[in-house]
């Protein structure tokens, strides 16, 4: 189905079953949400945005940390790590994360007042692309946000396996304390610090086609592997809050220009975490 398509009624919430799932697991997966053609428009536009064809802030595009930190050389999207917050900038981006699609499941999750916070177009290319190791990502949304979860969706633009880094996941950790995470050396951008005690045996490879979406909770342990295969695994996380979620430290809340918080749906609130954007946002000249 095309998001054009979608029928005004059209209803994607969870199921019973579903519900039962999540709630015993902390992630779900569904097949089939996005088509070819749609998960195109965004690689395509990601594209146009490292080829520097669209406006967009250079702080926002990180290379693979190899090409950054001069190991190989690489070219284009090759070179490439992630895009963050395209949906800022890029209008079609901006519809998807508020796709109902991806938000319709969210309201039993987080009710439905919701804000976007973070999202992230990944390439990890063929051969050099790395992995994340295991993390919680409350770890890190916890300094911006006081809330019980946030939620992350993870969009497989291409296929997503064992052999080209796919996304693994701790089946039940979301019920868990959030973990000490110890800073690696030589990781992925030195972005991710790991989770200590997670172990990889606890791990379920959760390999996807195209087209599938995975939504996951903030305390669920999850990671990913590097890239053996000549093949792209790309992939578009989107992070989302409930709109009752209040700013961890009030007064630093407006310090982070480069991550605003978008409106998703239903209403906000004065005293919570309500100064939130509702446009693509022009890029400054300097950028
Ligand atoms: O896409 C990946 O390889 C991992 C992404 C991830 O762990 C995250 O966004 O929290």
């Amino acid at each position: 189905m095309r998001a054009e398509s979608i029928p005004q009624d059209a209803d994607f919430s969870l199921n019973a079953d579903e519900l039962a799932f999540w709630n015993e697991n902390g992630y779900l997966v569904r097949l089939n949400v996005f088509s070819d053609e749609e998960n195109d428009v965004l690689r395509q536009v990601a594209e146009e945005v490292v080829d520097r064809k669209r406006p967009y802030p250079s702080t926002n595009i990180d290379q693979n940390a190899l090409v950054r930190d001069g190991k190989i050389e690489e070219q284009g999207i090759y070179a490439m790590h992630k895009i963050h917050h395209p949906s800022c900038y890029c209008p079609e981006f901006l519809a998807r994360v508020r796709d109902p699609r991806l938000t319709d499941p969210l309201v039993e999750m987080l009710g439905p007042d919701i804000l976007g916070i973070n999202n992230l177009f990944i390439w990890k290319a063929p051969k050099i692309g790395l992995g994340f190791p295991w993390h919680q990502d409350k770890f890190y949304f916890r300094n911006r946000f006081r809330t019980e979860t946030t939620i992350g969706t993870w969009t497989a633009i291409d296929p997503a396996d064992r052999e080209n880094g796919c996304l693994y996941v701790i089946p039940g950790s979301h019920k868990w304390d959030i973990f000490q995470h110890d800073d690696l050396e030589g990781s992925q951008q030195n972005e991710f610090k790991l989770a200590r005690g997670a172990r990889d045996e606890d791990g379920v490879a959760v390999e996807v086609p195209p087209g599938a979406v995975i939504w996951f909770h903030s305390h669920l342990l999850h990671k990913s592997t590097d890239n053996h295969s000549l093949r792209f695994r790309r992939s578009y996380v989107i992070h989302y809050l409930s709109a009752q979620a209040e700013w961890t430290r009030p007064e630093a809340r407006n310090g982070r220009k480069r991550q605003p918080v978008m409106w998703i749906r239903g209403e906000t609130f004065p005293d919570k975490v309500h100064e939130v954007e509702r446009d693509v946002r022009p890029v400054p000249e300097s950028e």
